[in-house]
């Protein structure tokens, strides 16, 4: 029997800010892979090690191994693809995900194939059509190679390069529910229960944010906002619940830019008992949506509020202003909904007066949660176009390190004295208690 693998090459680093969710981008390609009849397993890496992953990818035996990458994910990316050539030599080798979507051309040679995009229906397409083909890799010419969208070869003497897709509402509405079956729930919802005392895990409802923030790279959505059904949210809210989970992390781009649609969801949430938190925005929301968003469980909302200097929000592009930010913290704080608050200092361009405005204006809201990033130029975003390729040598792959990844004017031994003090003076705030 035919076999696609979909790994997911995440081993946890038990970094204190580790967030552990299942790959919601597996999940779903499995769904529509299943669909078609496609014999599919998930290899969510999470909890395993690599060798592991070789043992049980062997003994399962692919046609097809398709690995999603982004950017903290690329040494592990590559490893694993170097690990399939060796113990499956058969094996057709597929890469998805935001940083083959941006540099499709780095995969080459590594991989066979890349799927830029929203892969839900080409790459299962693909899948079926290469296993009822004979799965051979030596024949994927013959494949229709020029009718699945985002398809990247430049390998086997071909050269694909389809346009990507963006799938409407309508056609998402016929959409399979996210397949979790092959995640380790028990392991995830112990983690959550350890960290925050819920079981949480991600669930994604709008694709897409129509703002053009100069550090954001929106490889897959782009900007053309689409909202997924209601009655098939609940319905996948419902299996979630089946699994044991009693809370949502809504990881949409920015889930409050719609307020009917927020408030549809709100209503439909409220009965279930279920708690959940979300990314929002400075702008664009009112205090009868936030009275909604906590009487139907909201427990707390991340806020992108970047900077306290005006300029450097500017400078970011962010489309919002810090009395904006100011107001939306206060709004949610007000109706008992928690604030964690997203920072971004030492913009290129940024003095550093600028920063101190930023450490200043993060004392000085009601916030329960701070935390200070310095750029990271993710590919795919403006940032990066400007500032191109990062220094030599530096490892710019990591998650939420204080380090300049590109020639900067402010000091970095400054910096992180300055972000230590911020987030001692924060600490010191919120226990007061304790300082006798
Ligand atoms: C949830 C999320 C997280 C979660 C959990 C990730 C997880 N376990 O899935 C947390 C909070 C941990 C996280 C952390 C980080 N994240 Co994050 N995250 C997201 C977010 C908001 C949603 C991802 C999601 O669930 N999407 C829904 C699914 C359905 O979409 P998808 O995974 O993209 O899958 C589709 C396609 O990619 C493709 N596909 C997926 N897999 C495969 C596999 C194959 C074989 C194929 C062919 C296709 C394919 O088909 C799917 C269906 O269309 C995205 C932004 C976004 N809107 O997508 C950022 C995003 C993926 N994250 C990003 C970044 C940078 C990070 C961090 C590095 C941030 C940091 N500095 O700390 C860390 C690193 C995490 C790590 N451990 O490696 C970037 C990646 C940029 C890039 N160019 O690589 C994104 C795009 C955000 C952004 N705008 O910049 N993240």
């Amino acid at each position: 029997m035919s076999r696609v693998a979909l790994v997911f090459p995440y081993f946890r680093t038990r970094a204190a800010t580790e967030l552990l969710f299942p790959p919601l981008g597996a999940a779903t390609l499995a769904a529509q892979l299943r669909g078609l009849g496609v014999h599919t397993r998930v290899f969510d890496c999470t909890f395993g090690t690599f060798e592991q992953l070789r043992t049980d990818l062997t003994t399962y035996h692919p046609d097809i191994v398709g690995v999603y990458s982004m950017v903290s994910l690329t040494a592990n990316t590559l490893r694993v693809a170097q690990m399939v050539r060796t113990s499956l030599p058969q094996a057709l080798l597929v890469a998805g995900g935001p940083l083959p979507t941006v540099f499709p051309g780095r995969y080459t040679g590594h991989f066979d194939a890349v799927f830029r995009g929203e892969a839900d229906v080409s790459f299962p397409s693909f899948c079926r059509d290469y296993v009822a083909g004979g799965a051979s890799p030596t024949r994927i010419g013959d494949l229709p190679l020029n009718s699945y969208g985002g398809l990247f070869i430049a390998d086997h003497g071909l050269h694909v390069d389809n346009a990507t897709v963006h799938h409407g509402e309508r056609e998402l509405a016929t959409f399979p529910l996210p397949d979790r079956s092959d995640f380790d729930h028990a392991a995830y919802q112990k983690e959550w229960l350890r960290k925050s005392g819920s079981k949480t895990t991600s669930i994604i409802l709008t694709l897409g944010c129509p703002y053009g923030c100069d550090f954001c790279s929106k490889p897959i959505f782009g900007n053309a906002v689409r909202r997924r059904d209601l009655d098939a949210v609940f319905e996948e809210i419902a299996q979630i619940r089946g699994l044991g989970y009693d809370s949502l992390w809504i990881a949409d781009d920015t889930f409050t830019l719609d307020e009917p649609y927020l408030a549809e969801f709100c209503r439909g949430i409220a009965a279930l008992g279920m708690g959940w938190s979300c990314l929002s925005r400075a702008n664009g929301i009112t205090p009868a949506t936030v009275r909604l968003m906590k009487e139907s469980g909201c427990r707390r909302v991340h806020l992108g509020l970047e900077s306290g200097s005006q300029a450097t929000l500017g400078l970011m592009n962010k489309q919002a202003t810090v009395e904006q930010g100011a107001r939306a913290a206060e709004l949610y704080r007000k109706a008992g909904i928690e604030v964690a608050a997203f920072f971004i200092v030492g913009y290129p361009g940024e003095t550093s007066a600028a920063i101190e405005e930023t450490f200043t204006l993060a004392l000085s809201l009601p916030l329960d949660e701070i935390s200070f990033n310095v750029p990271m130029p993710l590919p795919g975003s403006k940032l990066f176009e400007r500032l191109g390729a990062p220094d030599e040598g530096k490892d710019w792959t990591r998650e939420n390190e204080v380090t300049f990844v590109f020639p900067s004017d402010i000091d970095e031994s400054w910096l992180r004295r300055r972000i230590d003090e911020t987030m001692a003076a924060f600490a010191a705030r919120r226990r007061p208690a304790a300082r006798g």
